[in-house]
């Protein structure tokens, strides 16, 4: 089961939690579905003890959760917050203690306000800032977590949130959008040197959205803009971490709108890591922009028509979970790694007490299957984490958005088990009954 922070804690306003780019995005009139915030969310800030006993009831035996950068941290400096230190000791001290191993992940895309105010991740004192933070998670919590990784998703806190203006901060522009990759990724080198020079034990690794990426057609321009795509949106992220290197084909389209002396940076930023995380929703379809000016890679999303979709609208297809992660291995030397989200918007409501989702126990079985798929041609995946445990803030689509196999009553505060919980703790319970 896998949750972030600002999805589900609330309290957002308590124990000295700084604010982050998420309080002021959602504050912002017409960024958030609804005018919705993170500020109650599902107040797991309160509830833990019986959300933890929830994931127990489950049979679950790995939760995924990541740590409030400015509860810890409140203005992004050195100066540690221990009330918000405290929070986590206990959360993760539950977990210890119902025999729940915890995957902590450090960026959920709750970046400290006023490290935002002073350039965010294109300013590089904000990645030493974030190595700090590694590193003092790390020293606290350590030695009673399973595994760490620095970054969720830095597509999304990058291209999704400085290119395309979708996520906080929302702005839109590329030359911005290259400075945060970069900053990012450089944030990520020097996090990981933090964490080893704590607990050179402690697995250690990133969260990626890999693109699953097809062509819309069968043009040899669909294929070139599936080349073109990858280029950009995968291999940004991919080739820096796992070859030290960006893409010579991108670096060639847009290299000069890159941040200064960035070439110093690739030896931080390559990393041997433990493993890496993969998060799969859906696959994408593309084909050339139609506006000719546009820049590299030129390339647009396209929707097909007639397949299944979730209520999200994104396209129902566990094959290409399978089909990317088998690429993916052909193409890079990768470490082992983890399904670290996985699941399906479907916003059914409870109806006598019982929340019917079919749709979400036929989408978690073919990915689970097409998971075991990829495993038998030879992709190492060590584990899989649903998205996710309950219902909760889901970014700019607000509360409208229902992703949990728990339903979340937002006045109330009160948990139901769809009927995909109980699926899924039949699923794990036979699973370790053919173990034993
Ligand atoms: C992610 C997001 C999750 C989303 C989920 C559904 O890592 O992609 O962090 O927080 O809620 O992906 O969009």
């Amino acid at each position: 089961m896998a949750t972030a922070a600002y999805q589900i804690e609330g309290a957002a306003n308590e124990d000295g939690r700084g604010a982050s780019i998420w309080d002021t995005f959602s504050h912002t009139p017409g960024k958030v579905l609804n005018g919705d915030t993170g500020d109650h969310a599902c107040n797991h800030y309160h509830l833990w003890q019986s959300d933890l006993d929830l994931i127990k009831s489950l049979g679950v035996d790995a939760y995924r959760l990541s740590i409030a950068w400015p509860r810890l941290f409140p203005n992004g400096d050195l100066e540690l917050n221990k009330t918000g230190l405290a929070f986590y000791e206990q959360l993760i001290d539950g977990c210890v203690a119902r025999g729940i191993k915890v995957h902590v992940t450090l960026y959920h895309w709750d970046l400290p306000q006023a490290l935002a105010n002073d350039g965010g991740w294109a300013n590089p004192k904000t990645a030493s800032h974030f190595a700090h933070f590694a590193a003092t998670v790390t020293k606290f919590l350590g030695d009673r977590i399973d595994a760490i990784c620095t970054f969720n998703e830095p597509w999304c806190s990058s291209v999704l949130s400085h290119l395309l203006g979708i996520h906080a901060p929302g702005t839109k522009d590329l030359n911005t959008t290259l400075a945060v990759i970069h900053g990012q990724h450089r944030a990520h080198g020097l996090a990981v040197q933090a964490i080893r020079s704590e607990h050179p034990e402690l697995p250690t690794g990133i969260v990626l959205n890999t693109q699953a990426i097809r062509p819309a057609g069968s043009s040899q321009a669909d294929k070139d803009a599936v080349i073109r795509h990858h280029n950009f949106h995968n291999r940004m992220f991919l080739d820096p971490l796992f070859k030290g290197q960006y893409p010579p084909e991108v670096m060639e389209a847009i290299g000069v709108r890159m941040p200064k002396n960035w070439q110093n940076d690739m030896a931080t930023i390559c990393q041997p890591l433990d493993y890496w995380g993969v998060n799969y929703y859906t696959p994408e379809y593309v084909t050339n922009t139609d506006n000719n000016d546009a820049a590299y890679p030129a390339t647009r999303g396209v929707l097909r028509e007639n397949v299944a979709r979730t209520d999200i609208g994104w396209e129902v297809d566990a094959t290409a979970l399978s089909e990317m992660l088998i690429n993916l291995y052909n193409e890079y030397s990768l470490p082992p790694c983890f399904i670290t989200e996985n699941g399906a918007a479907y916003n059914q409501g409870v109806v006598d007490g019982v929340v019917d989702d079919q749709a979400r126990i036929d989408y978690l079985q073919s990915h689970i299957l097409a998971v075991q798929n990829a495993m038998s041609n030879h992709v190492p995946i060590r584990g899989y984490f649903a998205w996710s445990l309950m219902d909760n803030f889901e970014w700019a689509e607000g509360y409208t958005m229902r992703f949990g196999l728990v339903h979340v009553d937002y006045k109330t505060q009160k948990r139901t088990l769809k009927n995909s919980a109980h699926w899924y703790r039949d699923f794990l319970t036979e699973r370790d009954m053919c173990h034993d």
